[in-house]
């Protein structure tokens, strides 16, 4: 009787918490339950003829897997705008130990579009410094305490922790994630630190594509096609705007930009790495589905999942794999790949099983061949490393303990690989 009624208790707690809680319990956590699978070769076109050299993969294979993805996965995005116009906001002293100048930009995008660019620089006698470049969730002024960073005007996720209410920031949301951001080791180490709001792109919600990018840029009164961008797409768009904004700060060497983002915004830092080979490196901290994750092993979050819960993510094509995600014509390994010969990162956490850990490593793994085949080292293991060890080559692992989120320890692996890859060969 007493079981009974536990039981029945759990299913209304289960009824009343929001899907995203919920959901989690449908999913495959066994390894040994992952389905077979067969992953397409990134080396082999659609014709079924096998790339041989760097520049069979440069002409043939990699626009083919470029289209793929546009046309499947995230969407197609259009070219930077005519009309980008650089605003210089604040220049100033920062309030971040280690750094020399604060930047505040603003990026025209479009008359009613426009992002904030934050910049830390380093203090270097070197002519222009090597750069990481970030968006964040909830706005400039969550990444440190410095007073003087200015507030987002645009949309956020309301969070009730940071004070976040009616999707505006408040006074709370000052430094409010600056855990997450190892400014100041990043200053130290000699890069600059920029970082944007992701909501100044494309506000986080299915809101029909109206607002953000894509209400500045898309076809007015046409139907969306299926392979319109979605926000991933939008977000990527928007770092390569802030990379031609970098391209015009003498103090920042723009062939030496690292992206790096955590989560969805993970995602967005391998989609714009892949898509705009101006970024030097690539960093994907905690991506999973839809980023860094093998989709074919159906472990935690599934392409069907992530579809429903987040439909404006990706686009319209990308629906349709929810139910049959064999038939998906590429898969997370290939993005990895679009990144080849440049170095990327990918990064899991013991306890973010719903991005699944293996699953992560084994993009990078499996994008292998395609580094080999250019010239450049892969990942020097051939299973994931233990908890908090970092594997470097061209391609970089770790799984850290702990659970989904930037830490320290995240951050002392990124520079790591970065001084090996972006310090080595200064200009
Ligand atoms: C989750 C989503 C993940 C991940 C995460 C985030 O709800 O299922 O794919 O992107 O959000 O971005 O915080």
């Amino acid at each position: 009787m007493q079981a009974k009624r536990f039981r029945r208790l759990a299913v209304i707690a289960a009824l009343v918490q929001p899907a995203s809680a919920r959901a989690p319990r449908q999913f495959n956590y066994d390894e040994s339950a992952v389905p077979a699978y067969e992953l397409p070769d990134p080396l082999v076109c659609a014709d079924g003829s096998r790339v041989k050299d760097a520049a069979g993969w440069r002409t043939r294979r990699r626009p083919e897997i470029l289209e793929l993805f546009r046309e499947h996965v995230y969407g197609r995005a259009p070219a930077a705008p005519s009309e980008l116009r650089f605003e210089l906001l604040e220049e100033g002293e920062p309030g971040v130990e280690g750094s020399a100048v604060r930047r505040q930009v603003r990026i025209h995008l479009a008359s009613d579009v426009s992002l904030d660019l934050l910049v830390y620089l380093p203090r270097t006698t070197a002519d222009a410094s090597p750069a990481f470049l970030a968006l964040n969730f909830y706005g400039n002024t969550s990444v440190h305490r410095d007073p003087e960073i200015l507030p987002s005007r645009s949309w956020m996720g309301d969070n009730a922790d940071l004070g976040i209410v009616d999707h505006r920031a408040t006074a709370a949301t000052r430094g409010a994630r600056a855990h997450r951001w190892a400014i100041e080791e990043i200053v130290a180490r000699g890069y600059a630190f920029c970082t944007v709001h992701y909501g100044d792109i494309d506000p986080d919600h299915d809101d029909g594509f109206q607002n953000g990018v894509h209400g500045a840029f898309d076809p007015s009164g046409e139907e969306r096609p299926p392979d319109a961008w979605g926000s991933i797409g939008a977000w990527a768009f928007g770092l390569s705007r802030c990379l031609d904004y970098l391209e015009q700060d003498d103090d920042v060497d723009a062939e030496r930009v690292a992206v790096m983002g955590h989560s969805r915004l993970g995602k967005t830092a391998l989609w714009a790495g892949a898509r705009d080979e101006r970024f030097a490196l690539v960093i994907s901290n905690n991506s999973g589905c839809g980023g860094a994750a093998l989709s074919r092993r159906e472990f935690g979050e599934t392409v069907a999942r992530i579809n429903e819960v987040f439909p404006h993510w990706f686009c319209g094509n990308f629906r349709a794999y929810g139910p049959n995600v064999n038939r998906l014509p590429v898969d997370q390994h290939m993005l990895v790949a679009l990144i080849a010969p440049r170095p990327a990162y990918v990064a899991s956490a013991t306890q973010d099983r719903w991005a699944d850990p293996r699953g992560e490593f084994l993009s990078a793994k499996h994008a292998q061949p395609v580094y080999e085949l250019l010239g450049a080292s892969g990942l020097p293991m051939g299973e994931p490393p233990s908890p908090n060890v970092s594997v470097q080559g061209t391609l970089g692992y770790h799984v850290r303990e702990g659970k989904h989120d930037v830490t320290e320890l995240d951050w002392a692996h990124y520079l790591d690989f970065a001084d090996r890859h972006l310090l080595a060969t200064p200009k």
